[in-house]
């Protein structure tokens, strides 16, 4: 056995001397010590291993820091509601908007959504729309963030009262 791995050492240890460079792409499940690179350390800890047998299921860890936010609003004719998120370190955002009241009656709120750049004190539109009670009720968007914060605004247009929901979603 000792023997054996010895072989495969001084092999793979005669390999990467005549080539250190390879255009295969990296493979962290290849990279067995974790420092980032494959070299003979990996291949002499692969071979520590070898004829080793076991469960081949394997301790992963996933990194990934999300916020949530949901919230009912209440507007009256012709009146908005604003929202403004801090945006850093996240990298995509989603938003939600929902409208469940007036029931019976074609109403609607207009959506304008937009990202600020740290120290600027303009905010660039980046979408704008609608969401009719009557024909989709509810729109989600995605959004790759591009600022340092965003916010959004839900107006009322109409000549009565409108309620709904608004939730954001933001994944890193
Ligand atoms: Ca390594």
């Amino acid at each position: 056995m000792k023997k054996a791995i010895l072989f495969l050492v001084t092999l793979l240890s005669s390999l990467f001397l005549v080539s250190t460079t390879t255009s295969s792409p990296y493979d962290p499940w290849c990279d067995i010590d974790g420092d980032g690179d494959i070299d003979i350390y990996d291949a002499v800890d692969l071979a520590g291993k070898y004829g080793t047998t076991g469960n081949p299921a394997r301790n992963v860890t996933i990194i990934h820091n999300t916020y949530e936010f949901l919230e009912d609003f209440n507007l009256t004719e012709h009146s908005a509601h604003s929202y403004r998120f801090t945006t850093k370190g996240y990298r995509q955002v989603t938003l939600y908007v929902f409208l469940s009241y007036p029931v019976l009656q074609d109403t609607k709120v207009h959506v304008s959504v937009s990202f600020w750049i740290e120290g600027s004190n303009r905010a660039p539109t980046m979408d704008v729309f609608t969401v009719l009670r009557f024909q989709n009720a509810s729109v989600w968007r995605t959004y790759d963030i591009k600022g340092s914060s965003m916010s959004f605004s839900v107006l009322n247009p109409t000549d009565h009262f409108a309620s709904g929901r608004v939730a954001l979603y933001m994944t890193t």
